[in-house]
């Protein structure tokens, strides 16, 4: 613990003053599109920019994505955070093998799913460089729309069967071929070294305004150490590593799952890290960046039918390890992804888009309450996840 949280004499409210002025300075950036950009990238892919309706897409947190409509085709174009994805030819590497191999399991109709692709570009790449930044273009499906929330348990059934499809659909897939695109992206003893370094370095202001949470996140130790402990017996799949909701496709016509999307972080990893993001993801009543966390509860229902159904969807498949790691998932996601929001906070705003100067703050009080809430039903969540049935029976 930094000495420097202790003894404070600046007023929290002046404290937010001076590091939302410094915000507002940093990020100028306005959000309108890069047209000079994208009037370069676009010919590469056999498009001029006169030729193309051109609009932002989706609300993801790290890479610019467009949606591009021509007179006869419409596609995806995406450039890569190359902040964040390092090697960014890694990520269309690995998104050409994850296509090729859901693409021949789909036509053996052993993935009920669509298989995403990447679109090549006039000179037959997986991507283009432009300006030092790498784009990408991919396979847009027509007609279908993303959930924010689940409604009911059908939904929940749904979309954790298709996640869990998606996860099974590589069990005869060597995980090693894909390449570790974030190196430890799931991992909380390299996440808690992050948090450790940033509250060395990070500034008086924002450390007395993270203060009660950073107090949290290290009164939490054996909560850490038993994710280590279980850790070590777990098996190494190929795992989505972002299964919020709104990363599943659904079909306008059926209201039924189409595809699996924003494959960037496909990688090796354990599927209790899958788990815990989807359950993160779909069982809090308010949304990850709220404020609201009076509001803030779980919805138990939804919580047994998606863990039903992701289990039954491995079809016997799960190991009791990873039946049983599934329990620490459930805290573990929004454990982690709280120290994430918290550490990028205190190294200001480097990783994650923000909107306002204490985004990442307000994000990270969320995913620490939605761990507390999950920690009070230690019991029930254990419950439902042992008496999870193993497969889908018949009758
Ligand atoms: C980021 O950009 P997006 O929304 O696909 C992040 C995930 C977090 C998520 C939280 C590469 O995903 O790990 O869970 O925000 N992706 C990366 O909303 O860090
Ligand atoms: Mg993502």
């Amino acid at each position: 613990m930094s000495n420097f949280l202790y003894g404070q004499t600046l007023h929290i409210n002046k404290v937010s003053c001076i590091y939302s002025a410094l915000w507002s300075i940093k990020n100028h950036m306005t959000s309108a599109l890069p047209y000079k950009l994208l009037a370069k990238v676009l010919p590469q892919f056999g498009y001029a920019i006169d030729d193309c309706k051109i609009t932002l897409l989706g609300n993801g947190l790290i890479n610019n994505t467009y949606l591009v409509q021509t007179t006869n085709k419409i596609f995806v174009l995406q450039c890569l955070n190359q902040q964040v994805f390092k090697a960014p030819l890694q990520v269309t590497h690995n998104a050409d093998l994850i296509s090729a191999h859901l693409k021949i399991k789909s036509d053996h109709k052993s993935y009920p799913l669509t298989p995403i692709y990447q679109l090549r570009s006039i000179d037959n790449k997986n991507h283009v460089k432009v300006q030092g930044q790498y784009w990408r273009s991919l396979h847009y499906i027509p007609q279908c729309y993303t959930l924010e929330s689940i409604t009911n348990l059908d939904q929940a059934s749904a979309v954790a069967s298709a996640f869990a499809q998606f996860t099974a659909a590589f069990s005869d897939f060597d995980s090693e071929n894909l390449a570790e695109i974030i190196v430890n992206f799931h991992d909380l003893s390299m996440r808690i070294k992050q948090f450790q370094q940033a509250l060395a370095n990070a500034a008086d202001t924002l450390l007395i305004a993270a203060q009660t949470s950073i107090n949290f996140v290290q009164s939490q130790q054996d909560f850490i150490d038993s994710i280590a402990e279980i850790t070590k017996d777990l098996p190494l799949r190929v795992t989505h590593n972002d299964t919020k909701i709104n990363n599943l496709l659904f079909s306008k016509a059926t209201k039924q799952p189409v595809a699996v999307i924003d494959l960037d972080t496909c990688m090796p990893g354990y599927v209790m890290h899958d788990f815990g993001d989807m359950i993160r993801s779909c069982c809090a009543s308010i949304a990850e960046d709220s404020a609201e966390l009076g509001n803030m509860s779980l919805n138990f229902d939804i919580l047994t039918a998606l863990t039903n159904a992701y289990i039954a969807g491995f079809n016997g498949s799960l190991s009791e390890i990873e039946r049983k790691s599934l329990i620490f998932g459930i805290k573990l996601m929004p454990f982690m992804l709280s120290i994430r929001f918290l550490t990028d906070f205190l190294n200001g705003d480097q990783y994650f888009k923000t909107t306002y100067a204490s985004h990442n703050l307000v994000r990270a009080k969320n995913q620490l309450q939605l761990y507390r809430l999950f920690c009070q039903q230690e019991t029930l969540l254990t419950n439902i996840v042992l008496s999870a049935p193993a497969s889908n029976t018949l009758g």
